[in-house]
């Protein structure tokens, strides 16, 4: 699928809907989002769900900043709605992975989970990765249950602060290489308002900012994706 960035927001919507997957074992395109608590990846499911409700909005989720993830739960999102019907298109959310290894998410269970084996509804336990005998681990994941696109929501105002654990998502990079070296990674930087005087002031000018421009260029070094 290639949704061209001249098309409008309507056009772009529209393309969306008319996605469908060749393959037929394959329901829908899983979406890793995959980030610090705070990054906004709840926020990005927000507002790709007011969008597709023709909602103008752009939706920082109501919910206060945190260091401690509220959920630690793996949690899959349908994008579209019981209403209008739904795209082939999960957002999967991995909650509070946490700088700390020992407050969020292990990153051994991140990587369980890109792979399929974790269903939805498992509650993270920090301290030890999910159990095969556990009945939310899937033995032998299809096509269909892995996530097809890793995105790294990365905070641009928090940068400078994450050397460790750009580390993880590292691991976690790796992992997905090896799983599918043909795997898309994208990275997705968020809280750009909160970094430049001038896209503080209107977000227009995100593509004319020199500030983020050089964030972008941290954060690809920092990761190092393909
Ligand atoms: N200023 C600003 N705040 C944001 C942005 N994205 C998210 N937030 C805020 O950052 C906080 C954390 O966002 P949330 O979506 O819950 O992050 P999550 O932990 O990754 O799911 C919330 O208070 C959001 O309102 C952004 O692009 N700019
Ligand atoms: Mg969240």
């Amino acid at each position: 699928m290639y949704v061209s960035p001249s098309l409008s927001q309507g056009e772009m919507v529209n393309t969306l809907k008319a996605f469908n997957i060749r393959d037929d074992k394959v329901k829908n395109l899983n979406i890793f989002l995959c980030g610090p608590i705070g990054a906004g990846k709840s926020s990005i499911i927000n507002t790709i769900n007011s969008i597709l409700e023709g909602q103008i909005s752009v939706g920082y989720q109501g919910c206060l900043d945190s260091s401690v993830s509220q959920t630690l739960q793996f949690h899959e999102r349908q994008v579209g709605n019981a209403k209008d019907g739904f795209l082939h298109l999960v957002l999967n959310d991995t909650m509070g992975l946490e700088i700390d290894q020992s407050n969020g998410v292990h990153t051994d269970d991140i990587i369980t989970a890109l792979k399929g084996h974790i269903k939805e509804g498992y509650k993270f336990d920090p301290q030890t990765p999910i159990d095969e005998n556990s009945t939310y681990y899937r033995e032998n994941p299809s096509l269909s249950d892995r996530m097809h696109c890793l995105v790294y929501v990365i905070p641009a105002d928090k940068i400078s602060l994450m050397d460790e654990f750009f580390q993880k998502l590292k691991t976690i990079r790796d992992a997905a290489y090896e799983m599918d070296p043909d795997l898309p990674h994208v990275i997705l930087m968020t809280r750009v308002d909160k970094t430049c005087t001038l896209t503080n002031k209107n977000l227009r000018y995100v593509y004319n900012s020199k500030k983020i421009k050089d964030k972008m260029e941290e954060c690809h070094q920092a990761l190092d994706v393909k």
